[in-house]
C-alpha cells in the first residue's frame, strides 16, 4: 500500500493550490457577494490544464490522472467553491466526450474545453421532474431523417448561461416502447444553437459565483452526428459520468472542508475568552479533533475511489460511499466552524459562513445522499 503522491500528482496539487492562493482566494469572497461568474479564473485554469486533468493529453487535456484531478479540486474548492463547481463540470463532460465520444466529437470538444474556447461545459440531465430519477424525463429527442430536434427543458444547469457545450439527455423512444431508464439517448448541443435557450439564473444559498440555470429547447435542430454514444444507450454513460462526478463533488467538499479547519485552527488560537487563547478549552479542542478526523477519513474514501477509477477498476460504490461521507462530513465541519468563530462566525466579515452555504448543496447535487445510499446498498446485497 502506497500513501505518497507521484511526481504528477505533486505537481498538480502545488500548481492547483499556488494559484488558489495568489489568485482566487483574494476573489472569493467578492465573486460570492456580488454572483460573478468567474470566467477570467476559468481561462487561467484551463491554462494551467485544470479544466481537463484526466483528459488524454492527445485530446488536449493534461493526462494527469483520476487521483491529480482529486488534489486539484480539493485545492481550488477549499478557496472557491463556485469557481470549482464549474471546473468540476467541465472535467467531467471532457471525460464524458473522451470516454463514449467520436473521433470527430472528441477532436471538435475535447481541446475546446481543455483550453478554455468553449469557456466552461455543462451537463444537461436533471428536469423539473426527474433529478434522482432520470429515467422519468421528458424531453424528446424526434429523428427527422437528417437531424435530431429536441424538445422539453431541463433544470439545475451548471454554467448554462457560459457553456461552450451542452452533454444533454432525451428520451428517443416512448415509456410505452422503451420504459424509464432504457429509452434515453445522449446528445452533444453546442451552446448558442437556434432552439435552445437559458433561462433565468437561479437565486442560491451557496456556490453564488456559479451559474445555475433551466434550459428550453424548443424544436431545437441538431445534426444527426450529435448523437453520443449508442442510440438509447444514454441512462449508463450518465451514471458512469456520475460515478467520476462524485469523486469530483467529494474533492469538492473536502477543500471546504480543510479551509474550514484551517481557518478555525488560526482563529482559535488568536482569540481569546477568560484571559487564554479558546483553543486552550476542550470544548473547542474536541471540536477540531473531530473536524481533523472526518477530513482525514472523507479524503482517504475519495481518494480510493479515485484511485480505483485510474486504474480501471470498478469505483461506483466507493464513488457513492466517498461523496456520501466527505459531503455530510463537509456540513459537521462548516457548522462546527461557525460555532468556533462565534458572533463572527455568522457574519460575512470572515469565510466560515460562506464556507456553510457553499458546503450544503454538496450532499444534494451529482446524487443526493439517499441515492448514494442506494447505490451502495444495492452493490451490497447484489454481491
Ligand atoms: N454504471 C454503469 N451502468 C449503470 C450504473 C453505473 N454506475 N448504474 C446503473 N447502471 C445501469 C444498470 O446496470 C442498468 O442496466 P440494464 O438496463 O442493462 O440492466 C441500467 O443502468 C438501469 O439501472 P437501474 O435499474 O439501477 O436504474 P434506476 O432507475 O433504478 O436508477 C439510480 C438507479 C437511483 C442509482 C440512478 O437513477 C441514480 O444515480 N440517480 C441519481 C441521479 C443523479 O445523480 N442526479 C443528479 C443529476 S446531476 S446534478
Amino acid at each position: 500500500m502506497e500513501f505518497e503522491l507521484n511526481e504528477t500528482q505533486s505537481m498538480v496539487q502545488r500548481a492547483a493550490r499556488d494559484f488558489a492562493t495568489r489568485v482566487i482566494r483574494p476573489q472569493a469572497a467578492e465573486i460570492d457577494r456580488s454572483e460573478r461568474f468567474p470566467r477570467e479564473i476559468l481561462a487561467e485554469l484551463a491554462g494551467l490544464g485544470l479544466l481537463a486533468v484526466n483528459v488524454p493529453e492527445s485530446l488536449g487535456g493534461a493526462g494527469a490522472g483520476a487521483v491529480a484531478y482529486a488534489l486539484a479540486m480539493q485545492e481550488i474548492s477549499a478557496v472557491c467553491a463556485s469557481t470549482a463547481v464549474a471546473m468540476a463540470v467541465t472535467n467531467m463532460v471532457g471525460e464524458v466526450i473522451a470516454t463514449f465520444g467520436t473521433d470527430t466529437q472528441k477532436v471538435e470538444h475535447c481541446p475546446r474545453l481543455a483550453d478554455g474556447t468553449h469557456t466552461v461545459g455543462a451537463f444537461a440531465l436533471s428536469e423539473t421532474g426527474a433529478g434522482s430519477d432520470p429515467g422519468g424525463m421528458v424531453t424528446t429527442a424526434r429523428d427527422e431523417g437528417d437531424a435530431w430536434v429536441l424538445d422539453g427543458s431541463k433544470q439545475w444547469i451548471t454554467s448554462a448561461a457560459y457553456a461552450g457545450v451542452f452533454v444533454v439527455w432525451a428520451r428517443t423512444a416512448s415509456q410505452a416502447e422503451r420504459p424509464g431508464t432504457r429509452g434515453i439517448s445522449c446528445f452533444l448541443v453546442p451552446g448558442g444553437t437556434p432552439g435552445l435557450t437559458v433561462g433565468k439564473a437561479e437565486d442560491k444559498m451557496g456556490i453564488r459565483g456559479s451559474n445555475t440555470a433551466p434550459l428550453a429547447f424548443d424544436a431545437c435542430r441538431i445534426p444527426k452526428a450529435a448523437l453520443l454514444g449508442d442510440l438509447h444507450g444514454g441512462f449508463k454513460i450518465a451514471m458512469m459520468a456520475l460515478d467520476g462526478g462524485r469523486i469530483g463533488i467529494s474533492s469538492q467538499a473536502i477543500g471546504i472542508a480543510r479551509a474550514c479547519l484551517e481557518e478555525s485552527l488560526s482563529y482559535a488560537k488568536d482569540r481569546r475568552a477568560f484571559d487564554r487563547p479558546i483553543a486552550d478549552y476542550q470544548a473547542i479542542q474536541w471540536k477540531l479533533a473531530d473536524m481533523k478526523t472526518e477530513l482525514d477519513a472523507a479524503n482517504l474514501l475519495a481518494l480510493r475511489a479515485a484511485w480505483l477509477k485510474e486504474r480501471g477498476l470498478p469505483f461506483s460504490r466507493e464513488a457513492s460511499m466517498a461523496k456520501v461521507f466527505a459531503t455530510e462530513a463537509a456540513n459537521r465541519i462548516a457548522n462546527h466552524a461557525v460555532q468556533i468563530h462565534g458572533g463572527y462566525g455568522y457574519i460575512r466579515e470572515f469565510a466560515a459562513e460562506r464556507h456553510l452555504r457553499d458546503a450544503r448543496v454538496t450532499t444534494i447535487y451529482e446524487g443526493t445522499s439517499e441515492i448514494q445510499r442506494v447505490v451502495i446498498a444495492r452493490s451490497l446485497l447484489s454481491g
